[in-house]
């Protein structure tokens, strides 16, 4: 989908937005370095979230320190090696980790060109309920399953379904004319990064034709559907907001 001179497929609105690799502009983050890092969701768009590309040149690295704030990380392309506290391992395409809030965290080594996807957030603890523990994995080892009985949608759930955690991050697999079964309109909050193939997105009341690499923020309540098209699997990676109370 080339671009004409002077045209984008971007799109900021008021509860969506949708950025595409032509778009991306660096920022400076504290702890990154050897890298291109840039932020494409956050409070400045109205998210309660961020979510940030980092691109790694070799000798690049990420060291971030603890805080309140919960990191989810996912190497869409490379490879490198991941701590999170004590725990320590190589990750390649498909791996990820979760530093919960008081967790610190590295990626160092990495290839050249690899791609991070972090999604981060500050944590809003439960009472009763432990805080999450560190995890590092790989998507390839997460069991998918047919998203209300269609398998043609493959839904992988990459963090634990337990109350200790308040985000949620998928992957969610179309084979080509695979689609949401019905127009979701939610409470959770959406990021969301198209890691393969194409298809089109509606966002309340617009269509937006998307392919690898295109990144799409989804307020609460914003009316989104998607279908794959073309010859070729797609697929997404996606944050959302889980298991808090209403009130
Ligand atoms: O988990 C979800 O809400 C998911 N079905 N939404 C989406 O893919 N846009
Ligand atoms: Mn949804």
């Amino acid at each position: 989908m080339p671009e004409l001179f002077g045209h984008t497929r971007a799109r900021i609105a008021a509860r969506h937005a949708l950025i595409t690799p032509a778009n991306h502009v660096n920022s400076s983050v504290p702890g990154i370095t050897g890298a291109t890092t840039v932020i494409l969701i956050n409070e400045a768009l109205g998210a309660k979230f961020a979510q940030t590309l980092v691109t790694f040149q070799k000798g690049g690295a990420a060291s971030i320190t603890a805080s309140e704030v919960q990191t989810f990380g996912y190497v869409v392309s490379g490879g490198g090696v991941v701590s999170v506290d004590e725990q320590k391992a190589k990750v390649g395409a498909g791996g990820y980790f979760y530093a919960p809030a008081g967790s610190a965290w590295t990626l160092t080594s990495p290839k050249a060109g690899t791609q991070l996807m972090l999604f981060q957030k500050k944590y809003v603890p439960l009472v009763g309920a432990p805080l999450p523990k560190p995890i590092i994995s790989d998507a390839a080892n997460v069991k998918g399953t047919p998203f209300l009985g269609d398998p043609a949608a493959n839904l992988q759930v990459l963090l634990p379904d337990d109350a200790s955690f308040d985000m949620a991050v998928n992957v969610f697999a179309y084979q080509p004319g695979g689609h949401l079964p019905f127009i979701e309109v939610h409470v959770m909050e959406h990021g969301l990064v198209m890691l393969g193939g194409a298809g089109v997105y509606r966002l309340e009341d617009s269509w937006y034709p998307v392919q690898t690499g295109d990144v799409i923020w989804m307020a609460p309540y914003c009316a989104q559907w998607f279908v794959a098209m073309g010859k070729q699997p797609a697929s997404y990676l996606y944050y959302k907001d889980v298991n808090r109370a209403a009130l």
